[in-house]
C-alpha cells in the first residue's frame, strides 16, 4: 500500500545527522519536557507522549518508531521532505500514514520555524497518533478530505485541522490545556495558547471554526476550545458535504476578528 506514496517518501538516511543535530534534538527535547509541556498539555496527550518512550538525546528512527506507533494504533509515520499536495496527504491520513519529515530545524530556529520539521512532527504529532479517539479522527479527517479533493471547500477543512489538529485546546477537569501539535512542540507557544491575555479562546464551533483564516507565519490570533475529542471525530460522521455548501455561501472571517456569536472561554 505504501508504493502508491514512492514519489514522496525518502529514506531517512540517519547516517546523514551530524552530531549538532542530534545535540539540538536533545535541546528541543529537553526543554519541551522540562518547562512547557507539564500541566499545560492535555493529560492523554501526556500519556500518550510518555508512552512512545521517545529518544530524549537523539534523533529517533523513524521506521523504529513507526512500528511502535502501528502497535498502539495502526498509524504508520513515513518520512518525506516536507509538506506533500493535498491529494496525498488526505490519502495518506485515509490510510492511516502520517508524512513526518525528517530534516531538523536550524539553531536559529530553535523558537520558530514556519514550515514543519522533524521536531515539530514527531514530538507534536505523533502523540495524537497514539491516542485512539483522535488516530480515528485523524484517519475519517483523511477520508473527508478526499471526498472534496478538488473543491475550493478544502479550505473549510484545512482551517479545521489547523484549529485541532495543529493549535487545540480542551477544557479539562485540571482546566484549559493544549493538545495541538503546533503548540506542543513550540516553546514559546506552549505558554502564549494558555496564558497570554492577547488571543481569543472561543469555544470550539465547527463552522466558525472552517470559516476562520489563520496566519501561518506567527502564534495565533484565536484558540478554539473543545471539550472532547470524541466530538471532532463525530464532526467527521456528520453531512459534511452539506456543511461544506452552506459554508460556501457564507463569509470567512479573519484570524483576530469576533462576532457577536463567539463564546469566550
Ligand atoms: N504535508 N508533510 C505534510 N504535513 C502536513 O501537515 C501537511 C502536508 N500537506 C498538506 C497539509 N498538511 C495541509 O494542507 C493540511 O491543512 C491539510
Ligand atoms: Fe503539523
Amino acid at each position: 500500500m505504501h508504493e502508491k506514496y514512492k514519489d514522496h517518501v525518502v529514506d531517512q538516511n540517519y547516517s546523514q545527522y551530524t552530531q549538532a543535530e542530534h545535540d539540538l534534538w536533545a535541546k528541543l527535547f529537553h526543554r519541551q519536557i522540562t518547562h512547557a509541556l507539564i500541566d499545560r498539555v492535555e493529560d492523554t496527550f501526556l500519556n500518550a507522549f510518555e508512552g512512545l518512550d521517545l529518544p530524549a538525546n537523539h534523533i529517533p528512527v523513524i521506521s523504529d518508531l513507526s512500528d511502535h506507533i502501528y502497535s498502539k494504533t495502526k498509524w504508520r509515520i513515513l518520512p518525506v521532505v516536507g509538506l506533500v499536495p493535498d491529494p496525498i496527504f488526505f490519502d495518506m491520513l485515509s490510510n492511516r500514514v502520517f508524512p513526518t519529515t525528517c530534516f531538523l530545524r536550524k539553531p536559529e530556529q530553535m523558537d520558530y520555524i514556519q514550515e514543519p520539521d522533524m521536531f515539530h512532527d514527531i514530538f507534536g504529532h505523533v502523540p495524537l497518533l497514539t491516542i485512539p479517539i483522535f488516530a480515528d479522527y485523524m484517519q475519517a479527517y483523511g477520508q473527508a478530505g478526499l471526498s472534496i479533493l478538488d473543491s475550493p471547500k478544502l479550505k473549510h477543512l484545512a482551517r479545521l485541522y489547523w484549529y485541532t489538529v495543529e493549535f487545540g485546546l480542551i477544557n479539562t477537569p485540571k482546566g484549559l490545556r493544549t493538545y495541538g501539535a503546533g503548540v506542543a512542540s513550540s516553546y514559546k507557544e506552549t505558554f502564549y495558547c494558555l496564558e497570554s491575555p492577547i488571543p481569543h479562546r472561543l469555544r470550539f464551533n465547527a463552522d466558525r471554526v472552517m470559516l476562520t483564516n489563520y496566519k501561518i507565519d506567527d502564534v495565533q490570533a484565536t484558540y478554539f476550545v473543545i471539550d472532547r475529542y470524541e466530538d471532532l471525530f463525530d464532526l467527521m460522521t456528520t453531512d459534511l458535504e452539506a456543511t461544506f455548501n452552506r459554508l460556501s455561501r457564507l463569509p470567512v472571517f479573519n484570524p483576530g476578528e469576533i462576532t457577536d456569536n463567539d463564546q469566550f472561554i
